[in-house]
């Protein structure tokens, strides 16, 4: 076996999570180099280029802060970063800390395997080649492998077929076409308003309704973004301190119940005119306590039912399955007026799904829909499937995905007992989903740093996480979970969206704050959890 290559820390994917991590270990001395199955850096904002796609957290926000000249040399556009805005973002900090050398591009990483009298890790790229590390980075994002459901026949479809989450790099144009959509996340929430403006016909094929508020993007007026860097430093604690990461969405203060009807939905209506997250965060018990999500839940199908003309219609956009929030709450900017446009209809697939796509279109409930383009808007294997899609074997030839059969279990959701030296940038259990990601991303990225260092100032060979201390994490994760609401959706949270998926309850939903301190206290307690030999 010939090593083609030998460093200190191997990262895989070259998204925030990646660079960031890249940086911090050059930083440190440390050979270190990624790969990247893209041909650039970006991650989520190289791959989902489909029309609309955006940010639904505020680019002031959703930014690094490890670098207060790169903050304040920035100059974000848009209220709500735009896909190219957020990859020339990517890519100027890429040049800025002059990564980019130290990135393997359009390199896939298809197995690792770590080797006991070395301590290390043999790493295997897709064209064969082996690089050697001691330290295995994973930073291959949650929302990353691309879900495109299994129906008969799609193989035979004549047409163009897109992915949003694999869209091609020359924008399509649908002038004259008629385009099929399946899927109504976020992705589809996003791109459906666009696609309406120049398909000839666009069909929806919705399987579930989801709740979308308003986002109100805008231009981020001049004066506003420069008060916010005056202030970053405020701005950025306040968000460290929240439990999503945001500085703007402090914890609420009364129950839904402790205002009167009208008072609860002059709240909601404000919420409502502000656009973004606003309305979660107007109670405390909104995911909580499912007859106050309830209130919640029903003034947005009200302004469902306003806003769409065709009443039968918008009683198909009502969703009614889960409690609002549950699922990612959607960001939209005229999604459910584009119902009342004549070039666009809905499907409701609710209660009979696609039997198959042929030549032509698809066939649901013995009808047949012919289209010429297809984009599946239905989501991804999320917070395991990139984890999943790389052949991690430990020491006793135990692979990760046998151990994660049941769902997966981690130490914060950043280290899997028996696999040494091997960390996940916001993996399952941590908050990273949950939260503003790139805050998540920071913290991660340090506190593993701050682990490699502990390791290497003390002359460890290895580090590992007990596996106590990670099932009691994950029982902690569980028990969070379960005094929530989230269990109740069917959601990429818990698996359900992918078949044969075990449902397990993934991210860590007690906050970013608290997971802050517990990391903290962590590393006061000397690494409480991980071993070190
Ligand atoms: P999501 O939120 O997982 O949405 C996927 C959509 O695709 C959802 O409406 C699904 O319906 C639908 N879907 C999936 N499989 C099928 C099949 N077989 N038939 C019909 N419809 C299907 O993915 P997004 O890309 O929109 O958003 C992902 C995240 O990216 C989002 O949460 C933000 O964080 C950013 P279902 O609800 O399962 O019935």
């Amino acid at each position: 076996m010939k090593i083609y290559k030998s460093l200190d820390t191997l990262i895989v994917g070259a998204g925030f999570a990646g660079m960031y991590s890249l940086h911090k270990q050059l930083s440190e001395g440390f050979k270190a180099e990624i790969f990247e199955q893209g041909d650039d850096v970006g991650g989520t904002w190289y791959w989902n280029r489909y029309p609309g796609a955006r940010c639904d957290i505020e680019s002031m926000d959703y930014s690094f802060s490890f670098s207060e000249e790169l903050q304040q040399e920035w100059n974000w556009k848009e209220k709500y970063g735009t896909q190219p805005e957020l990859f020339s973002y990517a890519k100027h900090v890429c040049e800025k800390f002059n990564l980019r050398k130290n990135i393997n591009f359009n390199t896939k990483i298809t197995k690792a395997k770590f080797i006991k009298n070395t301590q290390s890790w043999l790493v295997t790229c897709d064209d064969n080649s082996i690089v050697k590390c001691r330290y295995l980075i994973l930073a291959t994002g949650n929302l990353s492998t691309p879900n495109i459901p299994k129906i008969n026949g799609v193989d035979t479809f004549k047409g163009n077929i897109f992915h949003t989450g694999a869209w091609p790099k020359e924008m399509p144009d649908f002038k004259n076409r008629t385009v099929g959509i399946i899927g109504t996340g976020s992705s589809g929430v996003q791109s459906i308003p666009i696609i309406a403006e120049t398909a000839k016909e666009l069909l929806v094929f919705q399987r579930t309704p989801n709740f979308s508020l308003p986002a109100r993007h805008s231009k981020l007026p001049i004066d506003k973004r420069e008060n916010y860097k005056k202030n970053y430093l405020k701005y950025r604690q306040l968000a460290k301190n929240s439990s999503f990461g945001i500085a703007k969405y402090q914890p609420p203060t009364q129950s839904a119940f402790d205002v009167s009807e009208n008072e609860r939905n002059s709240i909601y209506q404000k919420a409502w005119e502000e656009g973004g997250q606003a309305m979660l965060f107007s109670f405390t018990d909104l995911l909580t306590d499912k007859k106050a999500n309830d209130t919640a839940a029903e003034f947005v199908r009200n302004k469902i039912r306003e806003i769409v003309n065709d009443k039968s219609i918008a009683e198909k956009l009502c969703p009614f399955d889960h409690p609002i929030g549950t699922k990612r709450l959607c960001l939209d900017s005229n999604y459910f007026q584009t119902y009342n446009k004549n070039n666009v209809s809905l499907i409701d697939i609710s209660k009979k799904p696609i039997d198959e796509i042929n030549k032509h279109g698809l066939v649901t409930n013995g009808t047949e829909y012919t289209f010429d383009d297809l984009v599946f808007a239905t989501g991804f294997d999320a917070m395991t499937g990139a984890v999943n899609a790389i052949n991690i074997i430990n020491e006793d030839e135990v692979s990760l995905k046998s151990k994660w059969a049941e769902g997966p279990k981690t130490y914060l959701g950043i280290m899997v007992s028996e696999f040494p030296n091997f960390f996940m940038i916001t993996g399952p259990q941590s908050p990273g989903v949950k939260s503003q990601m790139i805050l998540s991303i920071e913290q991660h990225v340090d506190f593993i740093h701050n682990l490699i260092m502990h390791k290497k100032d003390n002359n460890y060979s290895a580090v590992n996480a007990k596996s106590k201390n990670q099932d009691e994490w994950v029982k902690h994760n569980n028990d969070v979970a379960h005094s929530t609401l989230y269990p109740l959706a069917h959601s990429w949270y818990n698996g359900d969206n992918i078949v044969g998926k075990k449902r397990n309850f993934m991210p860590y939903v007690g906050g970013v704050a608290n997971y802050k301190n517990i990391c903290d206290e962590i590393i006061e307690s000397d690494y409480k959890g991980f071993e070190f030999s």
